[in-house]
This record gives structure tokens, C-alpha cells and sequence, in this order.
């Protein structure tokens, strides 16, 4: 089994890589330069047709894509320790935070990313307005997020799951773009120092 990815920042392979750390699992990587537009190349695009990273290549040669997707099979292959919650009641907030943190605080930094960054310009029709726009947003979901942590070690349960880790990724993301964690936000500062602490965030291909 083979991941193809990207070096930090690119975020989504970096969620494999954390996840894969934290299981202790021995998964080779294999670098596909976005800057050189590798991901766009034939033999990538069989592996994923959408022409993204991360994508995972399995012994037979299937091949899976989504970060979330690769992860929920790796779960499925390394049960311990649990990343996507450990009863119903887990596994459903965990899935509730992945969902809401990608749909609206990734959301809002990939908006940035693609509309406002002067790196994308060069290569994407820009929306400045668009881009702009999403900076506030980016700021309102860190705030409500920011809420919900108050008391809590961890986004979704008790543990670190795969909710820590598409927030993390985001997270510091959004400050490779320039956008801080916003002041007054302490508890999502003091969840990322948390999170930031822990081995598998150095993990890197
Ligand atoms: N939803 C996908 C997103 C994948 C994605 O956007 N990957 C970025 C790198 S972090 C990429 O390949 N960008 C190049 C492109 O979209 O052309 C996932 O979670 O894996």
C-alpha cells in the first residue's frame, strides 16, 4: 500500500500523514509535485481522476481518494487506537465535527486561498471580492468553534479523533494564508498549543 501526497502545508495529505503517526501505521509516501503540476499527469490522474492528493494505492492496485475516505479505511484495517470515536454516540459527533469544520471553517480558508492569495493569482481567475469576503467568515466560524471547545480537551470526544486532526490541519492552513486564530479565542488557541504538542503534528512527507 502506497499514499501519494504533498508536502506541508497542502492540507488534506498532511491529515493522512497525522493520522496515519498517531496509529503507528508504516505507510510509504510518495511525493507528487503540485508545484510542477504532477498531480495533472496521466498516471496520477488514474489514480485519482479528479487530479487531487492525497490518494492511497492498495497491494492490488485499487486506489481510494478523499483524506477522509483513506482514513475511514484505514480505521477500518487498524481499528486501535480509535480516531473516528469508540460507540455510536462517538462515532456520530466525530463525523458531526469533520462535516462542520470542512463545510464551513475549510470552506472559508480554501476561499481565501483560491480568491485572495497573491500565490493563486497566477494560475486561478480570481474572485478578490469573493476571497475577501471569506477572511470574516474564516474569523466567525474560529469564534463559534471557539465556544463549543470551552471546557473540552478535544473537539469531538474525550480523545484526539480525526476532528482534531481536520481542524488542526485547517487551522494551520489558514495561518501558512495569513489568517490568525482570532484574539479572544482562547480556548481554540489553547486546543491548538494542545494539539500542536503532540508528536504526529511534525509528521511531514
Ligand atoms: N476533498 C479532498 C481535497 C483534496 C485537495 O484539494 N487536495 C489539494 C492539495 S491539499 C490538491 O490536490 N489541489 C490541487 C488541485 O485541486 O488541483 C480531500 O479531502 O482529499
Amino acid at each position: 500500500m502506497k499514499l501519494y501526497g504533498e508536502r506541508n502545508p497542502a492540507p488534506n495529505p498532511r491529515r493522512v500523514r497525522i493520522f496515519v503517526a498517531e496509529k503507528g501505521i508504516d505507510l510509504p509516501e510518495i511525493r507528487v509535485e503540485l508545484g510542477k503540476g504532477e498531480h495533472k499527469s496521466p498516471e496520477h490522474l488514474k489514480r485519482n481522476s479528479l487530479g487531487q492528493v492525497p490518494a492511497l494505492e492498495l497491494d492490488d492496485g485499487r486506489t481510494l481518494s478523499e483524506s477522509v475516505s483513506i482514513c475511514r479505511y484505514l480505521e477500518a484495517l487498524h481499528p486501535n487506537p480509535p480516531l473516528f470515536g469508540r460507540d455510536p454516540y462517538e462515532i456520530g459527533a466525530v463525523d458531526q465535527w469533520i462535516r462542520r469544520t470542512e463545510m464551513r471553517l475549510m470552506q472559508a480558508a480554501a476561499m481565501v486561498w483560491i480568491h485572495a492569495d497573491p500565490r493563486t493569482a497566477a494560475i486561478i481567475k480570481q474572485n478578490r471580492e469573493l476571497g475577501e469576503a471569506n477572511k470574516p467568515i474564516y474569523a466567525q466560524v474560529c469564534a463559534f468553534i471557539d465556544g463549543e471547545l470551552a471546557g473540552r480537551e478535544f473537539l469531538a470526544t474525550n480523545d484526539f479523533t480525526m476532528a482534531d486532526i481536520i481542524l488542526q490541519t485547517t487551522v494551520d492552513f489558514a495561518l501558512f494564508l495569513d489568517l490568525p486564530i482570532p484574539e479572544g479565542c482562547a480556548n481554540l488557541k489553547a486546543w491548538h498549543e494542545r494539539v500542536s504538542a503532540r508528536p504526529s503534528a511534525g509528521a511531514n512527507a
